[in-house]
């Protein structure tokens, strides 16, 4: 039996995700499509065989022919959509952010603790993409000794007229916030806020440089320019003791012509990370099937990937990055207990520490 499952929002990523799975994951339907514009739910519905729109998330989660939730709503509605999934014991992947404020984070955290399994992993893809997962496994093998620094380059072609440098925090460093401690294998401890425009509560500094501390002393260097005007771009260079690692560019093919040599750049995410949606949906699934199976030695939670706690911390990381923008100087990152929950699958899962 494929597993069903129900996606809640039809904007960018919840339409990927619809098609994503539809086309290119095996062992997984979309059964039901909820959106608050009807219209759009039924739109998209109606590219899935079978696929039923709804108008009332709550009756997508509640519905019995629902196995498993996708939340690609908007970001303030993440959390209580997670909440009543957890509470219908029904396994979640939600985009980031796990919540736009901490107190709700916690709450999550509290009600995965309380219900003794992990329900919700979190929409970080990068994790996913085989250049981040090899950049991890070449440092972890220690090929280029003891990682020191980081610098990493994420651009947008363009974004929203609405959008601040708040969002860009929220919205766009989340990712870098994410997997460089994942890539290193260690946390954040400090951060630093710059950008060469002036700060204007609720307006837009663009660029900005995030600089990250991780224990050890490691530094990640992340440019953050949401207005490029080019195209989307992903770099990441690791220099260790011995060497750097760096992910190659993705375009596959480099013309020459007109005295030019010249590679495309994709508009947005969704063209360069469409492998690691791939492999994150499908990681999903085959968690959720392992799960349902009731094979504990193999599956103790339906994830395999980023949780409730990495949403979590990724945003106490991001809010302390806004503490470093309205003070003009460094912050530190207040520290975290894991909750035995998630230290648990820490160890069974790929989320071990790695040395160095
Ligand atoms: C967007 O919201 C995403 O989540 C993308 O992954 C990120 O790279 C981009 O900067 C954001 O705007």
């Amino acid at each position: 039996m494929p597993i069903r499952i129900g996606v809640i929002g039809t904007g960018i990523m919840g339409a990927d995700h619809v098609e994503t799975i539809t086309t290119a994951v095996s062992g997984a339907e979309v059964c039901c499509i909820a959106d608050i514009d009807s219209r759009r739910a039924e739109l998209i519905a109606s590219r899935v065989p079978g696929a039923k729109a709804l108008s009332a998330a709550e009756d997508l989660i509640e519905s019995p022919e629902v196995d498993a939730v996708i939340i690609a709503s908007s970001d303030a509605t993440h959390s209580k959509y997670a909440k009543a999934c957890i509470a219908a014991r029904k396994p979640v992947l939600c985009e980031k952010p796990l919540a736009p404020t901490v107190p709700e984070c916690e709450e999550i955290l509290r009600l995965e603790e309380a219900a003794g399994v992990r329900m919700v992993q979190l929409g970080f893809m990068r994790r996913f993409d085989p250049g981040y997962v090899e950049l991890r496994r070449r440092i972890a093998s220690g090929e280029v000794g003891t990682p020191v620094l980081a610098h990493c380059v994420h651009r947008n072609l363009d974004v929203p007229a609405s959008w601040t440098s708040e969002t860009t925090v929220f919205s766009s460093a989340s990712h870098e916030i994410d997997v460089m401690p994942w890539v290193l294998g260690r946390d954040i401890t400090k951060v630093n806020w710059l950008s060469p425009t002036q700060v204007v509560p609720g307006s837009l500094c663009d660029p900005q440089v995030v600089i990250m501390e991780l224990e050890g002393g490691a530094l990640v260097f992340d440019e953050l320019f949401v207005k490029s005007g080019y195209g989307y771009e992903i770099r990441c260079e690791v220099v260790g003791r011995e060497g750097t690692l760096e992910l190659a560019p993705t375009a596959r093919v480099v013309a020459r012509s007109s005295l030019k040599v010249s590679q495309d750049f994709p508009s947005d995410w969704r063209g360069r990370f469409a492998e690691a949606y791939r492999r994150e949906l499908q990681a999903w699934v085959n968690a959720i099937s392992r799960w349902r199976s009731g094979n504990v030695e193999s599956a103790v939670d339906p994830l395999d990937g980023p949780d409730a706690w990495d949403g979590y911390r990724a945003a106490v990381v991001a809010h302390t990055v806004l503490v470093s923008m309205s003070r003009g100087g460094p912050a530190a990152v207040e520290s975290m207990t894991l909750p035995e929950l998630y230290s648990r699958s820490r160890v069974i899962a790929t989320k071990t520490r790695l040395a160095g």
